[in-house]
């Protein structure tokens, strides 16, 4: 652990060098676990994104911004690659279905005027982003699910397909022998993309897409197209997100609560931190615990970005003119041999 931990610290330590500017906060003395926390800082606009996949979204991302597209136009380009994508078996196309063998899909988006769209438990759509931000900008709603949803989405012209690859339905086909139900996150391969962009104006804007937890229930709505869980802005103060065990992120409002430590000074990664102890602290006695996973990112106004994970095995890409597109890993509470 403390091994692991030295080289997370080493690593951000060494990126200080090329970094526009980055500093260093002690959190509370108190905690044993607690580790300095860097505030890493860059030139705008900047772009972040949960998980490996979030580097080729970055790209997309990025290209549209510096093409002229505006946060939202590129936090849509950007998820969208994922989403295309079959081999990513947790976004999307190819993602792994519920235990009926249904691919679900639920995504939200946000804007830096508080305007929100979002799909829950949509099927057959591949790009269920681009079907929030029409709910967005085309209805008076934020919300659409289920069946509504996807009227929704073929009345404005989006193309209904099977979802489910040869590869995700013998993935369920095997799953089906012992109906375990398990979703541990970052084993196996279960992981929203969450992104966050700064744009060159300073305003922020998100989005946050998934296929849920492999094997869930028919119906089972996750964190992800929730706005406050999976995903939360506010453009005077910074954005979160959130991947990992959908019911702990929406049992306590997760990503809103991590803006809200934002707003009261805390960095982005500190911020973080406190809402992923929050959620520990509310589960260490729950059955969830066993296989619990949640991990957040932020950015504030300031190009200030964090992540913390409440285990191991969390990490983000980060999109900035000075460093350009690489991995980072989220600071974590504890590993997975830990109770
Ligand atoms: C969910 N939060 O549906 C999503 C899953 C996820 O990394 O983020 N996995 O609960």
């Amino acid at each position: 652990m403390a091994n692991r931990r030295d080289f997370i610290k080493k690593a951000a330590l060494g990126s200080m060098g090329i970094s526009a500017m980055v500093s260093c906060k002690e959190l509370a003395k108190d905690d044993e676990k607690t580790e300095p926390l860097l505030v890493k800082k860059t030139q705008k606009p900047l772009i972040i994104a949960t998980w490996k996949h979030g580097l080729p979204a970055n790209e997309a991302a990025w290209k549209t911004l510096t093409n002229g597209g505006t946060g939202i136009d590129a936090v849509e380009a950007g998820v969208r690659v994922p989403e295309g994508d079959p081999n990513e078996r947790s976004v999307g196309y190819g993602g792994l279905p519920d235990r009926e063998g249904k691919v679900t899909l639920d995504a939200c988006i946000m804007d830096a005027n508080s305007n929100c769209g979002s799909v829950s438990f949509l099927q057959g759509i591949k790009h269920p982003i681009s079907v929030a931000r029409k709910v967005m900008e085309e209805t008076p709603h934020v919300m659409l699910s289920g069946e509504g949803a996807l009227q929704f989405a073929l009345s404005q012209g989006f193309k209904e397909e099977n979802l489910l690859t040869p590869k995700s339905e013998e993935d369920w086909k095997n799953w089906l022998k012992k109906s375990k139900y398990k979703p541990v996150i970052n084993i196996e391969n279960h992981d929203t993309i969450s992104m966050l962009v700064l744009d060159d104006n300073g305003n922020l804007s998100g989005a946050c897409t998934t296929s849920g937890a492999a094997w869930k229930m028919h119906g089972r709505v996750g964190d992800s197209p929730i706005i406050g869980a999976g995903l939360f802005l506010d453009n005077e103060v910074g954005a979160a997100a959130a991947t990992g065990l959908g019911e702990a992120v929406i049992r306590t409002a997760g990503s809103a609560m991590v803006v809200e430590q934002m707003r009261m000074g805390k960095s982005p990664t500190e911020a973080c931190k406190i809402i992923v102890e929050r959620i520990y602290n509310k589960h260490k006695n729950h059955p969830d615990m066993e296989y619990l996973q949640v991990g957040f990112i932020a950015i504030n106004k300031q190009g200030e970005h964090g992540g913390y994970s409440l285990r191991s095995g969390f990490d983000y890409a980060v999109y900035d003119k000075d460093n350009g597109n690489r991995m980072e890993d989220a600071t974590y509470k504890m590993t997975w041999d830990e109770k």
